[in-house]
């Protein structure tokens, strides 16, 4: 046990209490199956960190400081209990106490399914945010949704995506989560505003027609090392009044049940859109539940403690992550109006230093905007506060640029071109305090290219806060062989202190660390080998090049790409005698949202491509292709040590940061990457050796649309382009059924290849022949692979939360 380690374990104690939690599983250890022991584990666990998350809250130096609450209707957390170990500093002796009943540790843990309560990116960004908060000791709650199923499970029938509910909790629920029946709050919908004559003036008071109650789950958050828990507080709903017994007793079974179906459809499944606004009116519904919810229990929190209405922005700040949670904005407005009669001015200055903002995508696709009529009915209170800031905001718009219509018409709150829509992004700037991006050159692009106007109205208020992933998970729980190979160097307080990793930089020349640095990726490599032989029956060589690309399935993400260089290395493996090609297997694990029909287009190519060459013996295992079903964080920590490159290929001003990215360079891979997101400050910290940047830039990309872009040039002018891209039109991938892969070399040819793929493809296989060439020198690759873990110190998400806390949020942490 580590110095820090805050409870005394006690072994024996354990033993009963998780014996104590088969019995109210009905089993005994005799009866027990694998499944019950690891149920009977979390419980047995839960129970410490439930006891420390109440110590934490009724904590009077916490109640006496000022909180973060992190809004955010994603927390992709994964699973829970490995990492929880970790954080409690007894992974080791619960190893012990799991093996002297009979098991091993790895074992149990695989039992738990992964809470999949996010997409991708945005959802993981804010788990590893809560993680570095409790790790740092910086009062947080994080405030999200229970959704009934998460992310879909995703399984490919003839290569074809299928989807299937994904019921995380299983029947006997999840272990880690406690409900809060003493914090629920009441959230309602429609209805109309009533306006109030009292003493001479008059009021308006919003007159719900629906109300839903909120539940709240609580999933603890475990500092690493410390005794300090946080909440992310879920809410659930449900029926105010479950059952209609009138009804009932009338022999109207349906209606007697109605209004739990209704209150319970409200947070059944996460919308499985990334990057991509469907505009669906339950999905508005979630929304203002969740900020109804989360707002109701922060004022809660800061009446409670004590602390003056006036004096909230000292105690609490709160963090819209993206624009989802924008709706709380005017929700503060109409509690702190309407329900604690506020003057406007008081409530607005209150509000306006209370909330911030994190732009996650430039793409207009996925900027959120809500029909004002659709709003004007499901909360109609909010809509005539969102015309009133609106109102307001544009006369100060006027006072700064006079007589200049297109200033007002960009920045209003209100689209009215066309069906009038109520622009979130625009709301968002106008009422936070700070506004910022998520990596150097996304923030900039931000400024220059999606609020010009705003930076100007508001100069200072867009900031750049990069992205950062937390080393506990992304290192030391994933990697151990790792770990305990860096800890054998430099000390083992590197995982709460990353930039310590740069003292690795000195063995990246050792014959003798590389050779251990190697072998650690050779096993996880063969890890990664084995889970693909069990689940998927394809045999891989282990010392192959392991080459990466896991994220969400999106046109600009330019998984196609990655496709076409494959098929290229097929092509030129078929047909020329002489080519000499470094071992390769290719990974590809993605998801696409069920209703993005090009997307899972790209996922049936790439598994029919897969199917081909893998089944062809003219390639043997110099070319492999596996697409692994079903991407999840538990699988990503399978991947992610065993990958050697790293595929980063968006579209140049796509992709806003990227943080798979961070993990794979972590985990000693390179990266092969356009100037995008985060890889323009992964490249300034690993330098230009050690990773491979390909293709147009952003000014590029701007400079050929400029020019006029044709693909149709590319693919005449590029006889190995070509040849890729006509194999999509005959049957090599699909044997007598010529044209199924179609849509894709559609998307690059008919529709005018919209991400650049055929503009970039020469550089890209350029970029690639380079790593094939540099794989061989084995000395060559292990010092580059140890530089990148060494140098990519700076990417820990504590070093985020230290940048908001200094430039946005201005925290102090509480010690416990
Ligand atoms: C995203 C970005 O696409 C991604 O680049 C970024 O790393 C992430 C976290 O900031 O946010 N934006 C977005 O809408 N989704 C993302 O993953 C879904």
């Amino acid at each position: 046990m580590t110095p820090k380690q805050q409870h005394a374990f006690d072994k024996s104690a354990f033993k009963a209490s998780m014996t104590q939690h088969l019995t109210q599983l009905g089993r005994t250890p005799e009866t027990a199956e694998m499944r019950d022991w690891y149920l009977a584990l979390g419980r047995a666990l839960a129970e410490h960190t439930t006891s420390d998350l109440v110590a934490t809250e009724n904590d009077l130096a916490i109640k006496q400081a000022k909180s973060v609450n992190y809004l955010s209707l994603e927390f992709l957390i994964g699973r829970l209990t490995g990492n929880n170990l970790i954080s409690m500093g007894l992974y080791d002796e619960i190893a012990a106490v799991v093996s002297e009943f009979g098991f091993g540790l790895t074992d149990l843990l695989e039992q738990e399914r992964d809470p999949s309560l996010g997409n991708g990116g945005l959802g993981r960004l804010a788990a590893c945010f809560m993680d570095s908060l409790a790790a740092q000791q910086y009062p947080a709650v994080g405030y999200g949704l229970h959704y009934e199923y998460g992310l879909f499970r995703q399984s490919f029938k003839d290569g074809a995506q299928q989807e299937a509910p994904d019921a995380w909790r299983e029947p006997e629920g999840y272990p880690w989560e406690v409900v809060r029946p003493d914090l629920a709050q009441t959230v309602g919908f429609y209805g109309h505003v009533a306006v109030i004559e009292e003493n001479g003036h008059t009021r308006r008071e919003w007159v719900p027609s629906l109300h839903i109650q909120a539940m709240p789950w609580d999933l603890p958050i475990v500092g690493y090392q410390s005794n300090t828990v946080y909440p992310l507080r879920l809410w659930e709903g449900r029926a105010l009044t479950p059952f209609a017994l009138d009804a009932f007793n009338d022999g109207d079974y349906t209606r007697a049940q109605q209004a739990a179906i209704d209150a319970g459809n409200l947070t059944k499944v996460l919308y499985p859109n990334d990057n991509h606004d469907a505009g669906k009116t339950l999905r508005l519904m979630q929304q203002y539940f969740h900020s109804a919810a989360s707002v109701g229990d922060i004022l809660r929190r800061h009446l409670d403690a004590g602390h003056p209405l006036a004096a909230l922005p000292d105690y609490e700040t709160i963090q819209l992550n993206d624009t989802h949670p924008t709706i709380a904005i005017p929700e503060l407005m109409r509690v702190l109006l309407d329900e604690h009669h506020l003057s406007w001015d008081d409530a607005w200055s209150i509000s306006s230093q209370t909330f911030a903002y994190t732009n996650h995508t430039l793409l207009p696709e996925a900027l959120e905007t809500w029909s004002e009529s659709l709003m004007a009915n499901l909360l109609p209170r909010h809509m005539e506060i969102i015309f009133e800031i609106n109102h307001r905001f544009l006369q100060d718009v006027a006072a700064k640029w006079p007589g200049d219509v297109r200033k007002q018409q960009v920045l209003s709150v209100i689209d009215d071109q066309g069906e009038r829509m109520v622009r979130m992004a625009n709301l968002c700037v106008i009422g936070s305090y700070a506004v910022n991006g998520v990596a150097a050159l996304h923030s900039e692009l931000v400024k220059r290219d999606l609020f010009p106007e705003f930076d100007a109205l508001y100069p200072g208020r867009i900031q750049n806060v990069t992205n950062g992933i937390t080393p506990r998970r992304w290192l030391k729980f994933c990697n151990p062989d790792l770990s305990a190979l860096i800890s054998e160097k430099i000390g083992d307080q590197w995982p709460a202190h990353l930039e310590q990793l740069e003292q690795i930089a000195q063995y990246a020349d050792d014959k003798a660390f590389q050779k251990a640095f190697m072998a650690v990726k050779k096993r996880n490599k063969q890890r990664l080998a084995d889970w693909v032989k069990t689940h998927l029956d394809i045999t891989l060589n282990t010392d192959a090049i392991f080459d990466v690309q896991i994220k969400r399935l999106h046109e600009y993400k330019r998984q196609h790409l990655n496709l076409l260089h494959v098929i290229s290395l097929y092509h030129r493996l078929i047909h020329e005698p002489n080519f000499d090609m470094t071992p390769r297997v290719v990974f590809f694990a993605a998801k696409a949202a069920p209703g993005y029909a090009l997307a899972k287009s790209i996922i049936f190519a790439i598994n029919k491509v897969a199917e081909t060459i893998n089944n062809d013996p003219r390639v043997g295992d110099k070319l492999k292709v596996v697409f692994i079903p079903d991407y999840r964080v538990s699988m990503a920590e399978i991947i992610i040590p065993a990958a050697d490159v790293s595929e980063q290929i968006s579209m140049a001003g796509k992709e806003a940061s990227g943080t798979g990215n961070m993990k794979m360079a972590l985990n000693g891979a390179l990266t092969i990457g356009t100037m995008d997101g985060a890889n323009v400050e992964i490249r300034e910290e690993v330098g230009d050796d050690n990773i491979y940047i390909f293709g147009l830039d952003v000014e590029g990309v701007n400079a050929l649309r400029e020019k006029g872009y044709h693909p149709d040039h590319e693919y005449h002018q590029q006889p190995l382009l070509k040849a890729s891209l006509d194999s999509l039109l005959d049957d090599t991938f699909t044997p007598g059924h010529p044209g199924l892969l179609r849509p894709v070399f559609d998307s690059v040819m008919a529709s005018g290849d919209p991400y650049l793929c055929l503009a970039d493809f020469a550089d890209y296989v350029r970029a690639h022949n380079q790593i094939d060439s540099d794989y061989r020198d084995s000395t060559l690759w292990a010092h580059k692979a140890i530089l990148n873990t060494a140098l990519v110190g700076k990417f820990s998400s504590d070093r985020s939360i230290r940048d908001y806390v200094t430039n946005i949020w201005q925290l102090k942490a509480v010690k416990r």
